[in-house]
């Protein structure tokens, strides 16, 4: 499965992640277009958009809350784990879409979250912003200027955070490899990455278990789950910077 890898590994300085949904998918947290994904029984439109969270702050509110307390009892897998152990040989920056903060759990210390995260909150008025504590009683929470508050990610139509964007361009242009796990690749901007890395000549490898809109744009594609293929391939990593 790896021969190609095998002949390419020169000592990659720079490696640059960009995570989606199925890198957390083994640890318990459905994606949202997989097979079991989240947007197979909830309507997107319905929950990601800023117009239906004024719709109906209270049914958001209370997804996100669910989804909340599923990602707080979930760990890191092997693949969070191995990409955090890859620190110890190389520059490793993680792009992730994920909201769950797993990354960050299994001691990756360059993460950019692309889609903000699950355990933030922020006023739809004003700039106030803090970290959840603890669960609300009443949903939706209301700021103290008096508007309600909403969970910190990106929904459909808005713009993801100016900065964090700015550097992901920036890491996904300067690295000498990408490796693009768990992502179906239909969002955007997240899914123009690739291409800046490519502009960059930096080889691209995809580990999903079903193809990707940008399967041929990859310089290697790896068919299985990346609990089962990350660590593998951080080992070869290891021994090439021996
Ligand atoms: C495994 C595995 C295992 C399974 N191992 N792999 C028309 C109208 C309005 C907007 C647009 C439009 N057309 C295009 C747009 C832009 C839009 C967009 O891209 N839409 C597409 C769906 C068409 N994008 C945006 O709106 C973005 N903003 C933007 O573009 O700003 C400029 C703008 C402004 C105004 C108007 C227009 C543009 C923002 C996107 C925000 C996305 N938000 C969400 C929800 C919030 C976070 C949350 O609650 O969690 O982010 S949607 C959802 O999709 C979530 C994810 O981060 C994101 C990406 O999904 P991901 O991670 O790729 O998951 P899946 O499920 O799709 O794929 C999982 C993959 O894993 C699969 O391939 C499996 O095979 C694989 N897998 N198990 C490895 N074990
Ligand atoms: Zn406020």
């Amino acid at each position: 499965m790896f021969e190609f890898i095998e002949e390419q590994i020169t000592n990659f300085k720079k490696i640059v992640f960009v995570t989606g949904a199925g890198i957390s998918q083994e640890s318990g947290i459905p994606t949202f277009r997989g097979k079991d994904g989240l947007w197979r029984n909830h309507d997107a439109m319905k929950l990601a958009t800023i117009d239906a969270f004024y719709d109906n702050p209270k049914l958001v509110w209370e997804w996100y809350n669910e989804r909340r307390m599923n990602i707080f009892q979930a760990q890191p897998n092997a693949g969070h784990k191995a990409i955090a152990e890859l620190e110890k040989y190389a520059e490793v920056v993680v792009l992730t879409q994920n909201i769950d903060g797993l990354h960050q759990k299994a001691g990756s210390s360059k993460v950019l979250e692309l889609h903000g995260s699950i355990v933030k909150i922020k006023c739809t008025v004003c700039n106030f912003k803090e970290e959840i504590l603890e669960e609300f009683s009443d949903v939706p929470p209301v700021c103290k200027c008096g508007n309600i508050l909403r969970p910190d990610v990106v929904w459909f139509g808005e713009s993801l955070p100016q900065d964090v964007w700015q550097n992901a361009m920036s890491f996904a242009n300067s690295c000498d490899l990408m490796i693009i796990a768990g992502t179906s690749l239909v969002v955007s901007p997240a899914n123009t990455l690739p291409m800046y890395a490519k502009q960059n000549n930096a080889i691209l490898i995809e580990i999903n278990p079903e193809n990707t809109e940008m399967s041929e744009d990859m310089g290697l594609v790896i068919r299985s789950t990346s609990a089962k293929v990350l660590p593998e391939l951080v080992s070869l990593f290891k021994k090439s910077y021996d």
